[in-house]
């Protein structure tokens, strides 16, 4: 006999520079999945939402100085107190994150000193995403959608560093997808491999970052 189960939701992860159109690509993929009437929900990180996201955001923000070491273990707790959220993935919703351990990664492994696999170990056994979509800008075309804000990191020589070493993370589970084009038609091409993504995830069991 056949038991009845759900199939499980996929954990799809987005990471790109800044100016990449990652917000803005999780927010109309997750409304025009739910006209579809799948069960989606959005997640982003860092969640400055709770109590050690508002010591991130305050950290990002430049109201406070944390040590380096201290606020790369911050982001991380920060990703391990929504780790129940797979219970979410497991019974059926699709998890549309902006943002993962990647950046966790590439940001502080950007610092002076940290070398990468130092940074990773905190992440590893969270779920591991389906896919990572990793939205590409050339610095030229990243410039002409406006400046940089005034958060920490926002500084161009420190993003070149941060996207050498996103290079250096790929993994046979990302797409790299140039984000040169315009919002309708970037959001098209990413309806697409999201269908595709939550397809295959459906049979297959739900692994561990990089265990
Ligand atoms: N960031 C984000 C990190 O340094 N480590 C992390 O683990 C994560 C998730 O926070 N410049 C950095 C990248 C961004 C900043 O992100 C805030 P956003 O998406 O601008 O809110």
């Amino acid at each position: 006999t056949r038991t009845m189960t759900t199939n499980r939701g996929a954990l799809i992860v987005f990471e790109g520079c800044d100016h990449s159109g990652k917000t803005t690509q999780c927010n109309k993929l997750i409304s025009s999945m739910n006209e579809k009437g799948l069960s989606v929900k959005s997640m982003r990180f860092p969640d400055r939402t709770t109590t050690i996201g508002q010591m991130i955001s305050s950290y990002l923000g430049n109201t406070c100085e944390i040590e380096d070491h201290a606020v790369h273990l911050l982001f991380s707790a920060n990703r391990w107190e929504m780790s129940e959220h797979e219970k979410l993935l497991q019974s059926g919703t699709t998890l549309i994150v902006d943002r993962y351990a990647y950046s966790g990664v590439a940001f502080t492994s950007a610092k002076q000193g940290f070398d990468m696999q130092w940074c990773k170990q905190p992440d590893i056994g969270l779920p591991k995403p389906d896919a990572v979509i990793y939205l590409t800008l050339s610095p030229e075309a990243a410039e002409k959608r406006g400046t940089f804000g005034k958060e920490r990191y926002e500084k161009k020589e420190f993003q070149q560093k941060v996207s050498e070493n996103f290079e250096k993370l790929k993994e046979d589970n990302w797409k790299v997808i140039d984000a040169d084009k315009s919002v309708d038609d970037l959001h098209t091409e990413l309806c697409d491999i999201v269908c595709e993504v939550i397809d295959a995830a459906q049979d297959k069991p739900l692994e561990q970052l990089w265990v």
